[in-house]
């Protein structure tokens, strides 16, 4: 384990200079609603005690230098105009770029001044557990926290700042929602949050006593497809708004499910049942049939319009009914009820592997493992595709699965902190 004066003497010995701030920002497992931020559903995650370790200082140049604690990571250097070169498979750097970036974009015309960083992480890349969010997010308080006096959450809300976070990311090539940054962000040790869009907003939830969450790695990183397949995802849901907007004769611009299921008025039911005389799939030509080519063209972004083939159905299914989860999961939680909770957490891996088509044989695999080892619930926790699952245990059968492979046992962890030297 790396002491916080471990990184400090690291800092000083490598830029020659003594740190200004430090920067601690957890990671995230997300408990149950995958791939329904970016609808405007509300989510269930918590923060984890691994995280991203940020010590920067302004430097006496015009330089941004990004070190890793990590030797296996090559240091980066470049003067300031600088940002991420659009390559489709960015670097470590890039995504700390992308923070910098955020909060100069935020302060507008604020004097630029070079910054040396060095960064210490714990949460395993590629895992679902939302590292890159958290190199994000630590990036862009620590440039914040050199531009301004005393707490820099006087100057931005935490929740502004998170959606500024999630706004800076998607320059990366996902069109992700804003789950990841809003836990990160928001968290406060010892209770999950029950996270909302548009406005964003949190609310803390005290997990019940008797239940243990466990965090298994597949072992499987995020597959290299993962990117596309998310916004493949994201582009089929768009399709499905317009086609449901023009079933139910709605008129507006959102291609958000949530709104369009609110300007309907149905409940979840109803709505799921209008789900099932959708197409199960479509090519391109025949969405253009459904829906006309403005509609589609709405729908697409520059890196998304070589798409030709979408499924439809089944991905509504899972938004709708993941959603629906989401509220019988908080329920459930404030009931103490842990076997509901496992319930509902085992119908949303099915889910997504069945319907958003999102999990891998690895994490199938461990889920199965667990369940058949005493675990009540068991499912794969962020984007899928690889990464890790998240078992719910009765503190009482905790021992029954020792000897299976596991992460850690996760306690809801402090979102983002800075620390003055
Ligand atoms: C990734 C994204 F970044 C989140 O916004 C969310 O969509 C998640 O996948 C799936 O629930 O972590």
């Amino acid at each position: 384990m790396t002491s916080n004066e471990e990184l400090h003497d690291h800092f000083v010995k490598l830029y020659g200079i003594e740190p200004e701030v430090r920067i601690t920002c957890p990671g995230r497992v997300n408990l149950i609603g995958e791939h329904i931020d970016y609808h405007d559903y509300g989510v269930f995650p918590m923060a984890i005690d691994a995280s991203t370790v940020i010590l920067a200082a302004k430097n006496s140049t015009q330089n941004i230098v990004f070190s890793n604690f990590d030797p296996k990571y090559d240091s980066w250097e470049s003067p300031i105009p600088c940002g991420w070169n659009g390559s489709s498979s960015p670097k470590w750097f890039d995504y700390l770029l992308c923070g910098w970036k955020g909060i100069l974009d935020f302060q507008g015309n604020h004097e630029q001044f070079g910054i040396s960083f060095l960064l210490f992480g714990t949460i395993p890349p590629s895992s679902g557990l939302s590292s890159s969010s958290s190199l994000v997010c630590a990036s862009a308080l620590s440039t914040l926290a050199l531009i301004v006096d005393g707490d820099p959450f006087e100057h931005i809300s935490r929740e502004n700042f998170a959606h500024l976070c999630a706004k800076s990311e998607p320059l990366i090539g996902t069109l992700s929602g804003g789950m990841d940054q809003a836990a990160e962000v928001l968290a406060s040790e010892g209770t999950a949050l029950r996270i909302d869009f548009n406005p964003l907003r949190s609310k803390n939830i005290q997990l019940p006593d008797d239940a243990v969450f466990v965090v298994v790695h597949s072992n499987t990183e995020l597959n290299k497809g993962a990117t596309s397949h998310y916004n493949e995802r994201v582009i089929e849901g768009r399709i499905v708004s317009q086609l449901l907007k023009k079933r139910l004769s709605i008129n507006s611009p959102s291609f958000r499910l949530k709104d369009i299921q609110k300007l309907s008025g149905k409940s979840f039911e109803e709505i799921l049942e209008i789900v099932e005389t959708l197409p199960e799939e479509a090519t391109k030509d025949q969405v253009i049939e459904l829906i006309g080519d403005d509609k589609l063209e709405e729908c697409l972004t520059e890196n998304t319009r070589k798409f030709t083939e979408f499924k439809l159905r089944p991905r509504a299914r899972h938004v709708f009914s993941e959603a629906h989860r989401v509220e019988l999961f908080e329920k459930a939680c404030e009931e103490k009820n842990i076997r509901e909770m496992g319930r509902l957490m085992n119908e949303s891996h099915r889910s997504c592997a069945l319907d958003y088509e999102c999990s891998c044989r690895e994490l199938d695999e461990i889920c199965s493992l667990y369940l058949k080892n005493g675990a009540l619930g068991a499912r794969l926790t962020g984007a899928g595709w690889g990464g890790c699952a998240v078992v719910l245990m009765a503190a009482d059968d905790v021992e029954k699965v020792a000897d299976l492979p596991s992460l850690f046992v996760s306690k809801p962890a402090q979102g983002i902190r800075v620390h003055r030297f």
